[in-house]
């Protein structure tokens, strides 16, 4: 099997036993965060990334509420599957309360090699996009792009616009084209490439400065 289920994390007072116990016990594998706004399609990437049908997908918002951890054996990585942020039928409270799980989990998990921050083909990164990379890179989490959905674009030039729109944007906040991947869940374009990027991860760089 290319990957398994292993565990749900839905409240931070179950982080010390996910970090230090019945999740990471004896498993040295890098974490890899996946990040990003609510239907932005988190789920569906995870899923073809790792080749198979390990997390739920919905074609309404706010599917994934808790965080949950994947075992991909292939890439020998721990793909973790974060709850989406911007989802606009939320309380404020459970908002706050999501965003906290997140953060505490981002802060408490010294393996988590790399958040890939997952931006919707057909709409510029929003201030919330801006906002979740501003967080990951305060935390010196390395991090990778991931451009959503391309098949949803229907022109030449409004593909070449949401390119030049997501490099700018990704580009003034200091990170190169190299980290920016274009891909479709629903076809399977850009996988190989994502793939071989996210197989290649080494340590943390946080821990080598
Ligand atoms: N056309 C197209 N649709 C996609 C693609 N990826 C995901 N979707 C659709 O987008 C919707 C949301 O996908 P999910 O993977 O569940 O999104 P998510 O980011 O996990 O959402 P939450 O768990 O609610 O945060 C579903 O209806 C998917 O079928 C893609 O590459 N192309
Ligand atoms: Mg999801």
């Amino acid at each position: 099997m290319a990957a398994e289920f292993l565990w749900t994390l839905g409240d931070a007072s179950q982080l010390e036993d996910a970090i230090d116990g019945i999740l990471l016990n004896g498993r040295s594998e890098g974490r890899i965060a996946i990040v990003g706004r609510s239907n932005v399609g988190k789920s569906s990437l995870i899923n073809r990334l790792v080749g198979s049908k390990v997390a739920q997908t919905s074609a309404q918002p706010g599917k994934t509420r808790a965080l949950h951890f994947y075992d991909w054996k292939d890439g020998k990585k721990i793909i973790v599957d974060l709850p989406g942020y911007g989802f606009a039928k939320q309380s404020k409270d459970d908002r706050q309360q999501w965003a906290n799980l997140i953060a505490d989990y981002i802060q408490a998990d010294e393996g988590l090699e790399c958040g890939i921050v997952l931006l919707d083909a057909r709409n510029g990164p929003s201030d919330k996009d801006v906002g979740a990379i501003d967080f990951l890179r305060d935390q010196s989490i390395p991090m990778l792009f991931v451009v959503t959905k391309i098949d949803l674009w229907r022109t030449q030039s409004d593909r070449i616009k949401r390119i030049r729109e997501i490099e700018k944007i990704i580009g003034d906040m200091g990170y190169g084209k190299e980290l920016i991947f274009y891909t479709s869940s629903e076809k399977g374009t850009g996988m190989r490439e994502l793939q071989a990027e996210v197989k290649r991860e080494a340590a943390p760089t946080k821990f080598e400065e």
